[in-house]
């Protein structure tokens, strides 16, 4: 295994030594163990704004961002203070708190079509719990995925899915018996067609489905003009709940998620990362006619011991109203910052004669190592990921810090500055021509 790095990463690696004889991998989440780019993982001791230190003092800039809920940047003093105010007071009780209620209320105001959201973990069990919520409300078995979304790692979600298991280059899970997914269906993103097939071939037997409105697990990938919508009708027609997986997007793409982008509303909305704020937090939400059949008002069963942890609503609450009371500032400056970072990246790609397209909504974008264009799983699975691997050690070697998969999403945050990006241009431009040396 190369090193990490031709900086000193002497600490990282005896930190990986060390863990990986208790921690299957060394990691809690096998993308951050850097297998697919060819390195070991760094061990990251602090961050600040848009740069994250290494245990070996190296800096890095930042475009992972905890892969994604970190939009205002590491260690936000106005996030730090409510996370810190909220702990003062006890850590957990297992009981309702009112903060709870702060952060459905600046969630439902957000996003108009949810009258009613319930706080869970993470984003696995929001969509887990979604999923389930459909099948209770439509009383159907079968479920609609396409190839390449990510949607947790609940099993019947683990068929043909992106992040960790494409980066693997093993879209399944063992230990998941296939009576366990023989009511999933996979289909090609970004192809109606193939959903309206299933629709007739599995009739009335569909209760939902389920799409990153902006993929973002097999590398950022937007839904084609009318995909959307196409979703939306075939949905109300066959009587089927559509979720917008909005883990990602929510109050990403825009500050009411991809739903208000693009002005599609969905039947139920998952969400994660931004909502806690740098916490575990995931939240399904929807209108109150399928929300009151989550118990304990109705007999779709979900809990969770540290569901509404009140460290995680404070902090949940202090990104949104941040992002709220800043919103027409912060999402332009995201947008221009992301489009000239992803155009000279590019720029310098197309200098140095190596094949490469890139997608980006907003502050979510990719680098493909492929001519493109990149659309759905097929076309991004042509991308060229040991070249993505050297690009990904070079830019590392520059002090910048991406996702070490061709298959995660980038992002640029509140915090990144121009010199930043400028920065991470120069690198780019050095790594490309290391990468045709
Ligand atoms: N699967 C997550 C990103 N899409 C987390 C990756 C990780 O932390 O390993």
């Amino acid at each position: 295994m190369p090193s990490i790095t031709s900086r000193k990463t002497e600490q990282s690696r005896r930190l990986q030594e060390r863990a990986a004889r208790m921690i299957p991998g060394g990691v809690n989440s096998p993308v951050r163990a850097f297998g697919s780019v060819g390195a070991e993982p760094l061990f990251i001791v602090r961050g600040k704004g848009s740069h994250v230190w290494d245990a070996d003092e190296n800096e890095y800039i930042d475009y992972i961002g905890s892969w994604g809920p970190l939009i205002l940047g590491h260690a936000e003093p106005g996030v730090l203070d409510a996370i810190l105010g909220a702990a003062c007071n006890g850590t957990s009780f297992g009981a309702s708190t009112p903060s709870e209620a702060d952060l459905a209320e600046l969630v439902l105001s957000a996003f108009p079509h949810m009258q009613k959201v319930r706080f869970v973990s993470s984003g696995t069990e929001a969509t887990m719990s979604a999923i389930r919520l459909a099948r209770a409300y439509t009383k159907r078995k079968f479920i609609v995925k396409f190839e390449g979304c990510y949607h947790g790692h609940a099993d019947c979600l683990l068929v043909k899915a992106g992040s960790g298991v494409a980066t693997l280059g093993i879209p399944g899970s063992a230990g998941v018996p296939e009576e366990f997914t023989q009511f999933t269906l996979a289909l090609p993103f970004n192809n109606l067609g193939a959903v309206e097939h299933a629709f007739h071939k599995f009739k009335h037997e569909i209760a939902c489905v389920i799409v990153e409105p902006v993929v973002g697990n097999m590398g950022c990938v937007p839904a084609a003009d009318d995909y959307l919508v196409g979703l939306r009708l075939i949905t109300e027609r066959e009587r089927s709940v559509l979720i917008f997986d909005e883990v990602m997007t929510g109050f990403r793409v825009a500050y009411g998620g991809a739903q208000e982008l693009y002005n599609i509303l969905p039947d139920l909305t998952t969400m994660g990362k931004i909502i806690g704020g740098g916490l575990p937090v995931g939240a399904y939400g929807g209108s109150s006619e399928i929300m009151d059949l989550v118990a304990p008002l109705g007999p779709m069963y979900q809990a969770g011991t540290l569901s509404g942890n009140p460290l995680a609503m404070a902090a949940g609450c202090a990104t949104l109203k941040q992002l709220r009371d800043r919103k027409s500032e912060i999402y332009p400056r995201l947008d221009k910052l992301s489009g000239e970072l992803v155009h000279g990246v590019a720029a310098a790609a197309q200098e140095a004669g190596i094949r490469l397209c890139h997608n980006r909504v907003g502050s979510m974008f990719t680098w493909f190592f492929t001519p493109g264009p990149v659309r759905d799983w097929d076309s991004a699975s042509k991308s060229n990921t040991d070249m993505f691997g050297r690009f990904f050690r070079a830019m590392l070697d520059h002090g910048v810090y991406l996702p070490p998969s061709q298959y995660e999403a980038a992002f640029l945050g509140a915090t990144h500055t121009a010199e930043d990006v400028q920065k991470t241009i120069t690198a780019a431009k050095e790594a490309f021509a290391a990468l045709r040396a």
